[in-house]
């Protein structure tokens, strides 16, 4: 890696990428020929690969700007930072599930990384009805690998204290506690974005259900309040790179201290919007039946790992009891940040690109309405000790009320 000091931020181009890249790292030979091409396709940042046109040799670059590469509001650099050391760390406790990171410039907010582009956005995978059979194992050791150890379970307590203050990341933070746990229930900032023919139906349910709200709040002052391990913050299927050998997380930009339960809801709420949009659809049975059983899978498998995750736990008080009730809870509240990720995609201002590709309206209503009434169920968690498959049998009976058509309900 080459030093380079004294730098203010300005914004890369397609132009001015490839001597970035050649003055921090001696990735490329000095005869190579570097195409550029920016593929962010992002609400925040920038992202460019630069590639040597005879060899193929390719690598990232993701710049950060003070201004949101969508609506252009203001955004402070320090993410990037974030981004580079949760990526640093990660390279610790789960290198095979990350890409390698070359050179970190501060200065001008901008990593540069190993390109990823054997393996496909798992977002847009899915999209496709492809199925990974190794992803629940993989995204299951991904969370219990990345998530516990940062715990003070395991971490040295004053260490952990020092990480919870330099991780704080309140930008980001508040942007999750708007966009995600509170907007989707009270409107204040006028940004939801509802479906025409669903104004009643989010009135009611969402806007107008006092339990509901309680139980929301619970979430978001957890989120808010429980400083228990090092989060991902953002882990949705466009965070996640998938093929048929393995797995890659991006993007940790989001990552503070927070609830362990956040990422794991994450992911499992992100399945759902391909399943919502093909559980209908015949020729996507064999699809829909593999993204069910990789839900319950991911749910059981993170709830065994974290349980025997305590093995790396000295302490004896730490005892049998304890690690039951703890991961019991850990696993409520899963489920319940699943709800809101599902929530939030249908009603909130930052959509997926699953909900758009409805052929009819009335498709499109029913599957909105199947999210919102699952995530209800899943955010007042009345249940007790719950598992995956309990989990799915939940989900298709809130599938079987909207069965008949997509006006229902
Ligand atoms: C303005 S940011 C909108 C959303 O994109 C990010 O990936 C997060 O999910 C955030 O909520
Ligand atoms: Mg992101």
């Amino acid at each position: 890696m080459k030093e380079k000091s004294g730098q203010v931020h300005s914004l890369l181009t397609e132009e001015s990428v490839a001597a970035f890249v050649r003055e921090r790292t001696d990735y490329f030979e000095e005869k190579a020929e570097l195409t550029v091409e920016e593929i962010g396709d992002g609400n925040i940042n920038y992202v460019f690969r630069v590639k040597d046109r005879e060899s193929g040799k390719s690598l990232i670059v993701k710049q950060a700007d003070k201004l949101l590469r969508s609506s252009k509001r203001p955004l402070a650099l320090y993410r990037s930072r974030i981004e580079a050391f949760i990526l640093k760390l990660y390279g610790e406790s789960v290198p095979d599930f990350v890409p390698r990171v070359f050179c970190y410039d501060e200065a001008m907010a901008a990593l540069i990384m190993e390109d990823i582009s054997t393996y496909q956005n798992l977002r847009t995978a899915l999209r496709e009805g492809k199925r990974f059979p190794d992803f629940s194992k993989q995204i299951s050791s991904f969370l219990v690998r990345a998530l516990f150890p940062t715990t003070d379970f395991v971490m040295d307590r004053m260490e952990k204290k020092r990480r919870v203050a330099s991780f704080i990341n309140p930008e980001l933070c508040d942007i999750t506690e708007d966009l995600v746990l509170t907007e989707p229930y009270f409107d204040y900032k006028g940004r939801n974005i509802i479906t025409e023919g669903m104004e009643d139906f989010v009135r009611e349910r969402l806007y107008q259900d006092t339990s509901l709200h309680e139980a929301v709040a619970e979430l978001r002052f957890l989120f808010m309040n429980k400083a228990e391990a090092l989060l991902h913050g953002d882990l949705h299927t466009g965070s996640i790179f998938v093929n048929n050998e393995g797995m890659k997380v991006i993007d940790p930009e989001f990552a503070f201290y927070g609830p362990m339960a956040y990422d794991i809801g994450n992911v499992i709420g992100n399945l759902s919007f391909p399943l919502v949009r093909d559980i209908f659809k015949k020729d996507r049975k064999d699809f829909t039946i593999w993204l069910k059983r990789t839900m319950a899978e991911i749910f059981d498998k993170v709830r065994e790992g974290l349980i025997q995750s305590f093995d790396m736990v000295s302490i004896p008080l730490y005892n049998s009891l304890f690690r039951e009730a703890y991961v019991n809870q850990v696993m409520k509240e899963s489920l319940g940040f699943a709800g809101t990720e599902m929530i939030r995609r249908v009603v909130g201002d930052a959509k997926v690109a699953e909900m758009s590709e409805f052929v009819s309206l009335s498709e499109k209503i029913r599957a909105e309405k199947i999210l919102i009434e699952f995530g209800i169920f899943l955010i007042k968690g009345n249940f007790e000790k719950i598992d995956g498959n309990q989990v799915i049998r939940e989900l298709e009976r809130v599938v079987g009320l909207y069965e008949a058509d997509g006006q229902t309900g």
